[in-house]
């Protein structure tokens, strides 16, 4: 702990970039405004039992208004780089047709803001808020979305162009396919694997069919695609839960990695899934295996698997996600991917962070295990670096407390501390110590 308070960006190679992420649904609000039409999200969230608390991101953070003060407090923290997302149904509101100029200048806005600022605007294309009326025809498990993603990534990097530092198809396939089709806890909803698997074929067939678009629009900028990823270690040494973990891996890892860096679903995993593989065409995976600039990994925790599924280790300390919190994972995370993939792009940490309910005491947040997490995951990355990983940033989730998905407001992620009753902004200590190690 003594090394880790110590820790500074000096530590890190020159030009490492140090950043701060959100999303368009967790923050904006403004649901209805200047033309937006309903996202899958809004869908979601008015169906009963969906979202814990009832909650919904019609008003969220409220950010679509108060964008302004949002960026003057993202440069207070001193922080090189700002991740946010771009709404589909504020940019192309019939999912697939003519553009809403009304939704372009809102990013566009941010865009400039963030740049006269001095801090990089990294964006992302798809974190989740598919347009509703693409989901009427299917959603993802449709092969025509992969090609409306396309059109809508080309109308956002047109506008957008070279300002943007790094453009990200997608945030973490695995989410918008298996938590959200095939375990339900996500938009739509659904519980059919078959129906996953083809929301995630299609969604890296998206990837490939938007990275050229992004390149004409916008050549100078960095292009690349954002997974979740974690080791997934198994719990005991007998076969059973080794193979258990394996299987785990390629489901949670592999089944994304391969087609990106090697062109080709994992041959055990597709072997697994049998009749619930997904409709491939010919050419797709030489499209999927588009070069990328960068790889976004975001890391929250390992996976110990075992022939029964998940366990938690004894001992394991939790955020209030019940994630494991084990900075090793992000070190070894770094060091696998290293050795498997030849073909591995420079990768950037595009979120990791942790949840807690934080005390606010008059205008202090305590938040010491938030510190803790981040600098322990730090010092692992830094590791990683270290050993020849070809790291280049690093992105906490969050700015600022948010709506988080399934749970509602009642998961706190940010640096910042968000009392969604004014709308009130204040640094929580971690924000502190952010803004102390990148001085
Ligand atoms: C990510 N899992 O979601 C998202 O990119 C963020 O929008 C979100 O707020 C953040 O992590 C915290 O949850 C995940 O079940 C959701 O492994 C679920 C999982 C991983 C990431």
């Amino acid at each position: 702990a003594a090394r880790a308070a110590a820790l500074t960006r000096r530590d890190f190679p020159a030009g490492f970039v140090f950043g701060v992420a959100t999303s368009s649904y967790q923050i904006e609000g403004a649901a209805h405004e200047d033309g937006r039409s309903p996202s899958i999200w809004d869908v979601f969230c008015a169906q009963p039992g969906r979202i814990s608390d009832g909650s919904s991101g019609a008003v969220a953070c409220d950010h679509y208004h108060r964008w302004e003060q949002d960026l003057d407090l993202i440069a207070a923290l001193g922080v090189d780089a700002y991740r946010f997302s771009v709404a589909w149904p504020r940019v192309v509101p019939t999912g697939r047709g003519p553009v809403n100029p009304a939704g372009l200048d809102f990013y566009e806005r941010l865009t400039d803001g963030l740049l006269a600022r001095g801090v990089q605007p990294h964006v992302t294309l798809y974190h989740w808020d598919l347009p509703a009326t693409l989901q009427d025809q299917g959603g993802w498990t449709n092969r025509d979305t992969a090609y409306a993603f396309a059109e809508y990534s080309a109308a956002v990097a047109e506008r957008l162009g070279n300002r943007v530092a790094s453009y990200a198809t997608l945030n973490e396939p695995w989410c918008s396919s298996v938590l959200s089709y095939e375990i339900g806890e996500h938009a739509p909803g659904t519980r059919d694997r078959a129906a996953a698997l083809s929301a995630a074929h299609h969604l890296l067939l998206g990837h490939g069919l938007a990275m050229p678009e992004i390149r004409r629009h916008a050549p100078q900028s960095q292009a690349g695609i954002v997974l979740n990823l974690g080791p997934q270690e198994s719990a005991s040494d007998r076969p059973e839960d080794i193979l258990a973990a394996r299987q785990a891996d390629g489901r949670f890892n592999r089944w994304f990695l391969d087609p990106l860096l090697r062109g080709e679903y994992p041959a055990d995993t597709w072997a697994d899934v049998g009749a619930d593989a997904p409709p491939v065409q010919d050419g797709d995976l030489e499209l999927i295996r588009v070069p990328n600039d960068f790889l976004g990994v975001n890391y929250y925790s390992r996976g110990v698997i075992g022939a029964q599924g998940g366990v938690l280790p004894e001992g394991a300390s939790v955020t209030d996600m019940g994630w494991e919190i084990h900075p090793q994972g992000l070190t070894d995370l770094m060091l696998r991917l290293k050795a498997d993939y030849p073909a591995l792009p420079p990768i950037y940490i595009t979120e990791n962070g942790a949840a807690f309910a934080d005390e606010r005491s008059g205008d202090r947040v305590h938040d010491p295990r938030r510190t803790e997490f981040l600098s322990t995951h730090l010092s692992a990355l830094l590791q990683a670096t270290q050993a020849g990983v070809d790291v280049r940033g690093y992105f906490a989730w969050s700015l600022m407390d948010n709506f988080e998905w399934a749970h509602g407001y009642q998961k706190r992620f940010g640096l910042v501390y968000v009392d969604y009753a004014t709308q009130e902004r204040l640094l929580k200590d971690s924000a502190l110590w952010y803004q102390a190690f990148l001085k």
